[in-house]
């Protein structure tokens, strides 16, 4: 090995002075000082609790960076299968009580901190969160690298370091406005590395020539070069000293500074230039979820990423001098969606134009490398790519990818002669004006294994939008890994209580890392004192949103209310219009009843949160809208604490971590068959909240661990959706009567200038309703009213509670990444030692 090659005298010296950073209160006390002082060049005369955040960090920094060396050395030097997890997006929020917990350090630094007059949960809340992502899916990417190194296993994430993270939103008079999140003036979290630079190509040409033995050989020349760096955080697992990394690609122009010919020569502002164009490849996250919009600077960022991650992993598979038919046996990369789709092309560019090998070896390599995960059917976010755009960016990959595409038509004309409407049907390009890429295909037909995220949208891939995959490769390409969390983040640091509460049943916090161990909690709902105790959890849970509301907003909302949440990206699919359309219905219902009536109602908040894509006009109205009626219903005399409605502003991931314990209800209401999976459900009944849902993504698989009696279900099934859309526009088009009252009340302008709500309203009325608002309204409705009843009976609702939190060990993200170990990656965990 490399450790043998250095002389023992000098191993002996290093080792001596190894850093081992703190292992007890009073050395940690000692780093945070130290760092304060000279990291941060502060004083205790001048250490607010931001410094104190950045002396904690620092400290708790230096522990990770120790074992993510022991880690990175351990499996440099395992002959061992890695894994590669490509992601355009990683949500990771904040480290620092993370990093706390799973050290196992946080009553150390909590402890120490206190010595030095700081509050830890102050000194945390001071943490920028780390936003690279839109919603669930860089959110499911976070989960995985934690149980990734939770697991052992040997894995690093891929993905790019955008200056400006997923926007910040504020409201302003109803409306969503956008403001730049520029999140990396203190980043304690990352390590630069700007010896790890590859350069990217875009544009130039392609030159085909003979080499000296007569073979056809194409190089792709001249166009522009940008230069990648690596940034390296570490991910630190729970319990373990396994320390993984998350290695972020940042631009610049690949020259270095400036382009000095062009400076020298007097063109100081197109020198300049130059370095921007490339800045902005890494500047920012495309904040669209569930939508592709074609844009080129987005196909750059694609291509800039993944070639900067090939490089690297080839670079570090030549290391090991295994030849290239190993690279399959060393190497699985993970596909998250078909953003990374190009790293195929560019594997296979790599293998035949620049290592020399044969067309054919080389596919079978990159066939047998790479898995692609599905995350959505819808079609407006299926990835397609104009073919001249392509063919201007990326002259090389679009040849590769029409040679990929006429083998794999030849394979399947052979399989299925005489069937050239299939042979269109599956065909990479589109035969439209202009033609495109179908990149879903390509990554279908360039991965051994294509996963959707929960059963029921894993069957539609099946049946539906890859049908004729199924056809050409039979069904065993196509499998289904639902989706989880991970209960360190999602349990025991969002829910402390919660989390305590549990271990002093189960006998400590082992459960942690088994959650199936949490079924022994349901030996306990017969205990009264334990049922209380979860009562109280909740309440104090709820109060400490309702001081985070009061705060943010102004608004009392009574801790003894139902809390009613839905917090998610705005999306028509995801229904926050039904939602908000639901609770003008309760307000009329109030309002209708006489004050001896109303007494018998229970209590509610309705809280809302998320964000609009910014050119999303039709989510911005619903978020105008939901606003509109909280001013008028919060402020009614009549209602009271009956109702509130509350919109949380720029909910992110430390938002979720303080409202995912706090719910009663929360809603997962998604027309059935357009969510894929859905992950913050698992959030809220992890906490100990019921749900009320739709027969849609892993909802389906909640009712069937927890039990039908313990979940709210209502509205169509997804089988049903096309023939009720189709008799929208055939059959003739009835508004649900309680609807149609919901609509007049807007549109008599008590919630504002109703013609703001127009389109709201007529893609419903006029437009054929495509999401089922109006279908699913009445059984919406009456299924609240069961809510409120069960919420009426305390004992019982506790005992939902508690059975189903018990029932929710299926949904770690443990259980979905040795899923994925084991049937499609073939990876086995690498313990390290101290
Ligand atoms: C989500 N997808 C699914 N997409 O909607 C959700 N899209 O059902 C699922 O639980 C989750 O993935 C994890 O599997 C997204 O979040 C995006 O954010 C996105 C981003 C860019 C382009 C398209």
């Amino acid at each position: 090995s490399v450790e043998a090659s250095i002389p023992e005298p000098l191993r002996e010296a290093w080792r001596k002075y190894s850093a081992v950073g703190f292992t007890n209160k009073e050395e940690f006390e000692k780093e945070l000082v130290r760092h304060v002082e000279t990291t941060l060049a502060r004083s205790l005369y001048n250490c607010d609790d931001f410094s104190a955040y950045g002396g904690t960090a620092l400290a708790f920094r230096d522990r990770l960076i120790i074992d993510w060396n022991k880690t990175q050395q351990r499996q440099t030097f395992a002959d061992q299968k890695r894994v590669y997890y490509l992601s355009l997006e990683f949500l990771m929020g904040r480290a620092l009580d993370n990093a706390m917990l799973n050290v196992g350090m946080k009553d150390v630094a909590r402890d120490g901190l206190k010595d030095l007059g700081f509050c830890v949960e102050d000194v945390i809340d001071q943490e920028h969160d780390a936003a690279l992502g839109n919603g669930g899916l860089g959110r499911l990417a976070a989960c995985f690298l934690d149980s990734l190194a939770t697991l052992n296993y040997p894995a690093w994430g891929y993905g790019l370091r955008y200056r400006y993270g997923i926007f910040k939103q504020e409201i302003v008079n109803g409306y969503q406005v956008e403001v730049p999140d520029y999140w990396l003036d203190f980043n304690p979290w990352e390590f630069p590395r700007h010896d790890v630079t590859v350069d990217v190509q875009f544009y130039g040409w392609v030159r085909k020539y003979q080499d000296e033995n007569g073979k056809t050989c194409y190089s792709w020349q001249d166009g522009e070069l940008v230069q990648a760096v690596a940034y390296d955080v570490p991910i630190p697992g729970y319990g373990t000293k396994s320390t993984n990394n998350l290695r972020l690609w940042s631009s610049k122009a690949a020259s270095g500074e400036f382009d000095f010919q062009k400076f020298n020569a007097g063109e100081y502002e197109s020198a300049v230039a130059d370095q921007q164009r490339a800045d902005t490849i890494s500047a920012v996250l495309y904040p669209n979820d569930n939508l592709d919009r074609g844009k080129e600077l987005r196909l750059k960022q694609q291509y800039f990423w993944c070639a900067a991650s090939l490089y690297d992993i080839v670079r570090r598979f030549k290391k090991t001098k295994h030849s290239w038919k190993d690279f399959p046996d060393q190497v699985a990369i993970q596909l998250n969606d078909t953003h990374p789709t190009l790293a195929i092309v560019e594997l296979q560019r790599i293998l035949i134009d620049q290592e020399g090998l044969e067309w054919d070896e080389a596919w079978n390599i990159v066939t047998h490398t790479f898995g692609y995960t599905n995350h959505t059917v819808l079609p407006e976010a299926l990835e397609k790519w104009s073919v001249p755009l392509f063919q201007n960016l990326l002259p090389r990959h679009l040849q590769i990818i029409y040679d990929i595409n006429l083998f794999f038509l030849q394979s399947v004309e052979k399989k299925f002669p005489n069937d050239r409407d299939l042979l269109t049907r599956v065909s990479i390009i589109e035969e439209s004006h202009p033609k495109m890429v179908r990149m879903a295909y390509l990554a279908i037909i360039g991965s051994h294994k294509v996963n959707g995220v929960a059963e029921l949208h894993s069957d539609l891939l099946r049946t539906t939008l890859f049908k004729d995959f199924v056809t050409v490769y039979g069904a065993d390409k196509f499998m289904n890994v639902t989706n989880g969390v991970t209960p360190r983040r999602w349990l025991h640091q969002a829910n402390p209580r919660l989390s305590d509460l549990i271990a002093s049943r189960l006998g400590g916090y082992h459960w942690l890392t088994d959650l199936t161990l949490l079924e022994k909690l349901e030996s306990f709902v017969e205990d009264k004192a334990f049922r209380d105790e979860w009562a109280e959890v909740k309440t104090a849970n709820k109060l400490r949103l309702a001081k985070h509301i009061k705060n943010t907003t102004g608004y009392s909302v009574n801790p003894k209310a139902l809390f009613d949440i839905q917090v998610k990206r705005i999306h028509e699919y995801k229904r926050q219009q039904l939602n908000i359309f639901g609770v003008i219905h309760r307000y009329l219902t109030i309002k209708s009843l006489s004050p001896e009536e109303r007494k018998k109602l229970v209590p509610r908040v309705s809280i809302i949160g998320g964000k609009a894509a910014p050119g999303y006009w039709m989510a911005k109205s619903i978020i105008h809208l939901i606003n509109s009626v909280a001013s008028v219903v919060n402020k009614d005399e009549e209602v009271g604490d009956l109702l509130k409605v509350i919109f949380v502003e720029d909910y992110n991931v430390s938002k979720a971590e303080l409202i995912c314990p706090a719910s009663d209800i929360s809603e997962h209401i998604s027309t059935a068959g357009t969510e894929g999976s859905g992950t913050s459900n698992m959030k809220f009944v992890l906490n100990g909240g019921l749900i009320i849902g739709t027969c849609d993504g892993a909802n389906i698989e909640i009712t069937r661990e927890i039990g039908e009696q313990n979940i709210f279900l209502f509205g169509n099934l997804a089988e049903d959706v096309e023939d009720l859309r189709h008799r929208h526009f055939y059959g003739g088009f009835k508004l649900d009567p309680d609807l149609a009252k919901v609509f007049d009340t807007i549109r008599s302008g008590v919630f504002g200038d109703p013609s703001e709500f127009n389109a709201l309203i007529s893609s419903i009325t006029e437009h054929g309703d495509y999401y089922l608002v109006s279908d699913d309204f009445h059984s919406y409705i009456t299924t609240h009213s069961i809510v409120d009843e069960a919420f009426q009976n305390k004992d019982e609702w506790i005992v939902k509670s508690i059975t189903s939190v018990a029932r929710m060990g299926f949904f770690s993200t443990d259980r979905v990444i040795n899923e994925y170990a084991e049937s499609i990656w073939n990876a086995e965990p690498l313990v390290v030692k101290d």
